[in-house]
């Protein structure tokens, strides 16, 4: 296993309903350091930019007004084999499809309004990781 960072974000849904301790504790439960961390709003030019693979999909309209709607919490993760372990801990993108005691069985409403973001590659990691932390802000 190697020692690896992911990026995830509390989406508007989750730190609206107040459920944002709920997820750092499972987080912390889940042996996963939280080595950056900050609470911010995104805007439509730092949502198209962050979800540049999605943005000529037909749900990116949908997914840049929730992603705007509220405040957000963006972390980096660090652990062995942090980025599957995450995604893990999240469930599947659908709710209903996701493990029961997922942060999105618990805390997602549908597929667009669904808590939690992960990384899905090393590679999309560290593009996601850098897009909102300097290094000086990861400890
Ligand atoms: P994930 O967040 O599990 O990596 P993704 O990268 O495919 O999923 O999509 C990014 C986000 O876009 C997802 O968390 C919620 C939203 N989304 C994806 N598919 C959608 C759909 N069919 N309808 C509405 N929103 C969708
Ligand atoms: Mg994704």
């Amino acid at each position: 296993m190697a020692l690896e960072r992911t990026f995830a974000i509390i989406k508007p849904d989750a730190v609206i309903a107040g459920v944002s301790g709920q997820i750092l504790q499972a987080i912390e439960d889940s042996g996963l350091q939280i080595i950056g961390l900050k609470r911010t709003r995104l805007t439509p030019a730092i949502c198209r930019g962050f979800y540049h693979e999605h943005v000529s999909k037909g749900f990116y309209p949908e997914l840049e007004a929730f992603m705007i709607e509220g405040p957000v919490i963006l972390m980096c993760l660090s652990g062995d084999d942090a980025i599957k372990r995450w995604r893990d801990l999240m469930g599947s993108t659908n709710p209903s499809n996701a493990a029961e005691g997922s942060m999105r069985k618990r805390f997602g409403t549908s597929i667009g309004r669904n808590a939690t973001h992960g990384s899905d590659s090393p590679a999309s990691a560290a593009f996601e990781v850098s897009y909102f932390f300097n290094a000086f802000e990861l400890n």
